[in-house]
């Protein structure tokens, strides 16, 4: 716990920062299963919106884990634990007036809550997108061998398997990977945000 700290607030404030820059930060928080498209939408999305002039940044559960989140695993408070800290940092990227992509299983109801109170006490919007695909086809995807492994005792407390994911029940977005295309998918964010006012 730190102490004997002090706040230092910068001479630019958020919305001069963002006249400034021509642009208004956000989150947008993918959630789902394990192999449910988290990160595929969540890439195909970054593309899009850089592509449009629009600065983003994608934060990948895999990814992370190879360095800031590099000392937790998958027990229940370090899943909570990992996602405190990339809320957090989301959060800068998108102060800072970039939009950023989160793509983690984030399984827990409570942290992803954490994560919305964390940005609307900045002023920041926090989309949450709900990557849903039934365990059914996330098993039969597979695609790095894990649910296998998991189903054979091979990896503990996996996700879907032997550790919990509470499903969103008030996601901005919903996308039903089993039913889109990964350009639908991501069509349905851009769609929203456009028609959120938060890209033009
Ligand atoms: S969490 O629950 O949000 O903290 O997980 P996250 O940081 O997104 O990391 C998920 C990726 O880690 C790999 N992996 C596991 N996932 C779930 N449970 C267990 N036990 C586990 N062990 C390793 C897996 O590749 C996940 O990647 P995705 O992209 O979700 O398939």
């Amino acid at each position: 716990m730190s102490t004997n700290i002090t706040w230092h607030a910068g001479s630019v404030s958020l919305t001069e920062r963002q006249e400034l820059l021509k642009q208004k930060g956000l989150t947008i928080w993918f959630t789902g299963l394990s192999a449910s498209g988290k990160s595929t939408l969540a890439t195909a999305l970054e593309q899009t919106l850089l592509h449009s002039g629009i600065i983003s940044y994608r934060l990948d559960g895999d990814n992370i884990r190879f360095g800031l989140n590099k000392n937790l695993g998958f027990g229940p408070d370090d899943r909570t634990e990992n996602i405190r800290r990339i809320s957090e940092v989301a959060k800068l990227f998108a102060d800072s007036t970039v939009i950023a992509i989160t793509a983690f299983i984030s399984p827990y109801r409570q942290d992803r809550d954490t994560a919305r109170q964390l940005h609307q006490e900045a002023g920041i919007p926090f989309i949450e997108v709900f990557a849903d695909a039934p365990l059914s086809v996330v098993e039969q995807r597979d695609p790095k061998g894990l649910y296998k492994k998991a189903k054979a005792g091979e990896i503990k407390e996996f996700t879907g398997i032997s550790a919990p994911y509470e499903a969103p029940e008030k996601a901005e977005i919903h996308i039903k990977t089993d039913q889109l295309s990964v350009e639908e998918g991501v069509q349905a964010v851009i769609t929203y945000l456009v028609d959120q006012g938060y890209i033009a």
